[in-house]
């Protein structure tokens, strides 16, 4: 099996690449050029080209090229597509809305079309996963499932919006095997260093190293339902293993406020007087939040057989544990 991931140099796109290759497939990667290195979260599976068994692959690409991602489907034939590719951060979206919309929204629209196109010239089929997310349900209450209304808070969520009606329009429209994973917060050592969590945990290690005195955060009242990662690219897998292409929900069907990973954080890491610590900046709200996302995984217990293992407790311990560690080795 050939398997082809726009986003690899991503949180998600590294446990997909560890996880397909485990399974005995070989994967191919779409990474952006950038003028520093960018392949820090792939670089302990590169592999050198002139390997025996080569079946690590890079290649250059970016989703605002249609050509470029054209020739690599036509070239590498994969038979199925992940894109996660995406601007994935929220308050930035607000900054460049016109960008995310391009990447976020548009991208996929590229590539679905791109496959479309495959098809019709081969006889080959390539099923097609896309990193739906719920940032669309926005202001739609909890607990939320397949079946709940999208109300987009953000450039961001009104990008996954239009991904993922293009992606169901053309699993209906064409007969592709095209499905939405619609996941709920997932988090992880390799979360990027912005997003709140990470931002917690990394800003948790400086400050106990000595290296940081405060911690400047925006609304610590929202609630997220946050997974582990790394179990959660096993359900993207699932879905393009079932026979018929349908949307999932993924997450833990629990839901914590900012405030609380913060506290249990600190609380973890031997810091209980995290207020002497924490300071809020107005710049971390967004003009528009999301209050509280609870995903509801009844349809993917049911049909995919996953659940995820990892709850809050556990999450903030690798994370805070990951961040010590790795600025220990730093220093
Ligand atoms: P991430 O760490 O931000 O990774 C995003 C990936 O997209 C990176 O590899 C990035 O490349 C790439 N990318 C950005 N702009 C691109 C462009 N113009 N052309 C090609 N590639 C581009 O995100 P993640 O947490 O792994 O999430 C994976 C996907 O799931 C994203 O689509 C995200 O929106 C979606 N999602 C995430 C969550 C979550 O909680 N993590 C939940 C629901 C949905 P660089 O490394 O060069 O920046
Ligand atoms: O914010 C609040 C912020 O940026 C979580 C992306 O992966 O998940 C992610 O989007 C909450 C928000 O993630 C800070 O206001 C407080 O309410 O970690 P976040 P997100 O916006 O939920 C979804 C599912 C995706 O699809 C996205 O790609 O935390 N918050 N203070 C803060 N957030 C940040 N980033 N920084 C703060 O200082």
């Amino acid at each position: 099996m050939r398997a082809l991931i726009f986003g690899i140099t991503g949180q998600d796109g590294s446990y997909l690449a560890e996880f397909l290759l485990q399974k005995g497939y070989e994967v191919h990667g779409v990474m952006r050029r950038a003028s520093t290195f960018n392949t820090s979260r792939v670089d302990h599976i590169y592999q050198d080209p002139h390997a025996d068994k080569y079946v690590f692959k890079l290649h250059y690409g970016d989703l605002s090229d249609s050509s470029t991602l054209r020739k690599l489907i036509y070239q590498i034939q994969p038979d199925e597509i992940y894109n996660l590719g995406a601007q994935s951060h929220v308050r930035v979206s607000f900054d460049i809305p016109e960008y995310t919309a391009n990447i976020t929204g548009l991208g996929a629209l590229r590539v679905l079309e791109a496959v479309k196109d495959y098809q019709e010239d081969t006889d080959r089929k390539i099923k097609f996963y896309q990193a739906s997310s719920s940032e669309m349900f926005g202001a739609t209450p909890p607990p939320q499932n397949e079946n709940s209304v999208f109300y987009p808070r953000s450039p961001y969520g009104a990008s996954k919006a239009f991904a993922y009606y293009m992606t169901r329009n053309y699993r209906e429209a064409y007969g592709m095997f095209a499905v939405n994973g619609i996941l709920f917060n997932h988090e992880s050592p390799r979360r990027g260093e912005t997003f709140v969590t990470r931002k917690i945990t990394r800003g948790i290690a400086r400050i106990k190293a000595g290296l940081d005195k405060k911690l400047y955060l925006g609304n610590l009242e929202a609630r997220r339902d946050w997974g582990y990662a790394k179990e959660y690219v096993e359900a993207m897998w699932l879905m393009l293993q079932q026979p018929v292409a349908e949307d999932y929900v993924i997450g833990t069907g629990e839901s914590h406020s900012v405030k609380e990973f913060l506290v249990a954080a600190f609380q973890y890491a031997g810091l209980p007087d995290w207020e002497k610590y924490v300071e809020i900046d107005q710049r971390y709200y967004r003009p528009t939040e999301v209050e509280n996302l609870i995903a509801d995984t009844t349809k993917a217990k049911n049909k995919l057989g996953w659940t995820a293992s990892t709850k809050f407790e556990d999450l903030v311990k690798i994370m805070v544990d990951a961040d010590i560690k790795l600025l220990g080795s730093e220093k």
